[in-house]
């Protein structure tokens, strides 16, 4: 079971009764930066005490592969704290939910339904070139003024995860899409982030401003899940699945009627699975387009090289397609880039020890938390030469023709049993949203005001601030019909 005898513990930070290792823990950088840099005093293996709670801190790719690869199963638990159980009605999804044969179904299904429309299927490719399109004619009619493009580009992922989940879209302007909008990032800035009341529970009974903006957007949040859930439960027929909500009605129905199923599968579960599905749909996605638009327009030189690279490959007579992947490796650099250097998750989602074990040399005993730093890895010096430059080009091969893989400390969607479900379709979108948009447009600053910010604001995933920039229509675009 992977359990060393002996009992060597990681190095520790300093702890006291009750309150844990809080006071080392005080910093004003974002945790996954302080955790990085702790290790030149710990080492890159270490663990502290949150209140009551062990965790180990992972900074390195080899342990945090024996974690989610070689031991996957004995690391693949999830902490109960109070910020997820708001959400997840006590772990009733997947993300959050412990290791449990509910959660194996669940993860089963989502994985199955995510397949229906997986690679290589035309109906996902249509969906998100639709989006694509609306999006570019949209960019066509703001060009030349700044804008913040993040509502239009969420707007578009999100109807790309709409369609999945719900077999439904918004309109601009749409006031459901504005509200979920809107609840959405109340979530982001107050969930699982490590605060004091995950760490300390009992602290729930003071009023607390970050708990009550979650409850109030959690249950914005639900109303709309259940909307839907009820739509789908009339229009409901066993010979045709539309969506996921489809197929997750589907499996309840027939868990019913099979009572050899040992699988409850709830109303809660359904809206909490969906709900995990769209709001990583949604979150994740977008996060990843903001953050590839910043370093496009720090970095210039990046951007001409991928529109060279589209031109020659693609042209203006047809827009990209899923089939071009193979052809446009500077572009799928540049992607790896983005994910590297900026990670959506940088501390994964924290993993729980099922059982005894062992992580490297140390000991390992069953409860602890485990936390991946997966921004230690991503820049970790040894494995990445001037980690902090963004450089496309490590992950090309010397003719600058092909990809490769510079480093093994590279793990954007995690691995092994946890391993992110939507790392498919996330990069399907990626990929296609910034063809779309670069083959027409290229991306300025406006004169005047400063370069995006490139540290990020922590939070479950790791966002970049708000920034305008001008989209313009290349040459040769503008007196071209759209392609819509
Ligand atoms: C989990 C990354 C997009 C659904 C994760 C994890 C990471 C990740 C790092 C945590 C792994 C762990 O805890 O060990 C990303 C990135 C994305 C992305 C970088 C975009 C570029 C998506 C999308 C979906 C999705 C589009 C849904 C369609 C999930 C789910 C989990 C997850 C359900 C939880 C899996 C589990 O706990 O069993 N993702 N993700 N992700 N992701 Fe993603
Ligand atoms: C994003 C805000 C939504 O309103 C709710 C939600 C559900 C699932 C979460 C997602 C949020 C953030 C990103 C997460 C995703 C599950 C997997 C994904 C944590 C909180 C990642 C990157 O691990």
């Amino acid at each position: 079971n992977g359990f060393l005898p002996g009992n060597r513990f990681a190095p520790s930070l300093p702890s006291l009764p009750i309150i844990g290792s809080i006071l080392s823990l005080r910093s004003d950088v974002a945790p996954h930066i302080h955790f990085q840099q702790l290790q030149k005093k710990y080492g890159n293996l270490y663990s502290l005490m949150m209140g009551s709670h062990k965790v180990l801190i992972v900074n390195n790719h080899h342990h945090a592969k024996e974690v989610l690869i070689k031991k996957g199963k004995i690391f693949s638990g999830r902490p109960r704290t109070v910020t997820t159980d708001l959400l997840t009605r006590g772990g009733k999804d997947i993300a959050f939910a412990d290791y449990s044969s509910t959660w194996k179904f669940h993860r089963k299904m989502v994985h199955g339904a995510l397949c229906m429309f997986g690679e290589g299927s035309v109906s996902i490719e249509k969906i998100i070139c639709r989006e694509a399109s609306s999006m570019c004619q949209v960019l066509t009619n703001t060009q030349n003024s700044a804008v913040d493009l993040a509502p239009e580009l969420t707007r578009a992922v999100t109807n790309v995860v709409c369609a999945l989940c719900f077999s439904s879209s918004y309109k601009r302007g749409d006031a459901e899409f504005e509200s979920m909008l809107q609840y959405s990032q109340g979530i982001v800035d107050t969930v699982a982030k490590d605060s004091l009341v995950d760490i300390f529970p009992w602290l729930q009974i003071f009023p607390n401003k970050d708990l009550s903006i979650l409850r109030q957007c959690v249950s914005i949040r639900d109303k709309l899940l259940k909307r839907k859930y009820e739509e789908h439960k009339l229009n409901y027929s066993d010979n045709i699945q539309r969506d996921l909500m489809d197929a997750l009605l589907r499996a309840k129905r027939s868990s019913e009627n099979n009572n050899t199923h040992d699988v409850s599968l709830t109303e809660d579960h359904i809206l909490m699975t969906v709900g995990d599905i769209f709001g990583a749909g949604v979150e994740t996605t977008s996060t990843v387009l903001k953050w590839s638009i910043a370093y496009l327009v720090h970095n210039p030189q990046v951007q001409k090289k991928i529109q060279k690279e589209l031109d020659a490959k693609i042209g203006k007579d047809r827009h990209p397609q899923l089939g071009d992947r193979g052809n446009l490796p500077y572009l799928e650099a540049t992607i790896r880039e983005v994910l590297r250097i900026r990670p959506v998750s940088p501390l994964l989602i924290p993993h729980v020890t099922l059982q005894d074990s062992s992580v490297g040399e140390y000991t390992v005993q069953k409860g602890t938390r485990v936390i991946i730093n997966l921004w230690s890895i991503h820049h970790d010096e040894k494995e990445w030469k001037n980690p902090e430059l963004f450089d496309p080009e490590r992950f090309l091969n010397e003719q600058g023709d092909g990809l490769r893989c510079p480093s093994a400390s590279y793990l954007p969607f995690g691995a092994g049993v946890r391993v992110c479900l939507g790392e498919a379709l996330a990069k399907m979108e990626l990929f296609l949203f910034l063809a779309w948009i670069l083959q027409r447009f290229s991306l300025e600053m406006p004169t005047s005001q400063p370069l995006p910010d490139l540290q990020g604001k922590f939070g479950v995933v790791l966002q970049p601030m708000k920034f305008k920039v001008i989209a313009k229509l290349r040459k040769d675009w503008e007196n071209l019909p759209q392609m819509c």
